[in-house]
């Protein structure tokens, strides 16, 4: 019996799968997935993963339709005991492989890249970030320190909250840093995660497209009580956030009169005392 062409047939296999299988990842899986739609960031991510996804799936495939391929067509018979014969290196099939992939690989870093500099994308772009958002900003210094976060408003009389209410629809600058070791301000579904160094001004852009409540952790390993540094966020409307903030200024008012001056970033400890 004549062999079949297995190029062919699998080539075919392969590109059916694909066809078939990319657009249903894309189309099911895209809109679940993470961090969600909840702020333009998120909403950015969520894109960015289901390009990678629908990029990766035509790779699974490959990888895994070969395997069963293999172990179907390429069985010995029951009984026989034969070597196959002893192939070393194909120079088509490794040169596809290097040139494929490496194709594969650069046009998602420029991807990525591009991205990357898209409204900041919900990642801390140092003191001075390459992109910044048109438009009116509400500023928002987040404060890292052992075992919790702060939040200062230097348009709201400097006041220092516990807790982080936004108001939903307008771009907030975060101002993020710390005051003792490095710590990282994660949000998750503001689709927000940025550095917090000491003696850093890390900010990062985020814009909330819909009233929800979030999660805010440590995402740095940061000492004993680093996981206790879990806190849930509000987004709100922007009447509900005016009178959260009057009623944190009020509240706070005693506190706020013997902080240090707002500034970009605060001394650790160690250095105020040696001056
Ligand atoms: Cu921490």
């Amino acid at each position: 019996m004549a062999e079949p062409n297995h190029w062919r047939r699998f080539a075919t296999l392969w590109i059916l799968a694909s066809a078939i299988a990319t657009p249903l990842v894309v189309l099911l899986l895209g809109p679940i997935m993470p961090p969600g739609s909840g702020t333009v960031q998120a909403r950015g991510h969520r894109t960015d993963h289901t390009v990678l996804l629908g990029a990766a799936t035509p790779v699974l495939l490959l990888v895994v339709l070969y395997l069963i391929y293999a172990i179907v067509a390429f069985r010995q018979p029951k009984g026989a005991a034969l070597e196959g014969p002893a192939i070393r290196g194909d120079a088509r099939v490794q040169t596809t492989w290097l040139v494929v992939t490496s194709v594969l690989v650069l046009i998602l870093a420029g991807y990525g890249t591009i991205r990357l500099e898209q409204d900041g994308a919900g990642s801390g772009g140092g003191p001075s970030p390459l992109v910044v958002p048109k438009g009116k900003k509400l500023q928002v210094q987040v404060i890292g320190q052992q075992w919790e976060f702060t939040y200062r408003w230097p348009e709201y009389g400097g006041v220092e909250t516990p807790h982080l209410e936004l108001p939903v629809g307008q771009t907030v600058e975060l101002h993020v840093t710390s005051l003792d070791v490095i710590h990282s301000f994660w949000a998750y579904q503001l689709g927000v995660k940025a550095d917090a160094n000491p003696g850093v001004d890390n900010v990062v852009f985020v814009k909330p497209t819909k009233e929800q409540t979030f999660e805010l952790r440590c995402s740095e390993l940061c000492g004993i009580w680093h996981g206790a540094m879990f806190d849930h966020g509000h987004v709100v409307s922007q009447s509900a956030f005016d009178s959260w903030i009057a009623e944190q200024q009020t509240k706070y008012a005693a506190a706020t009169k013997v902080l240090p001056p707002y500034s970009k970033t605060y001394l650790p400890e160690p250095l105020r005392r040696g001056g």
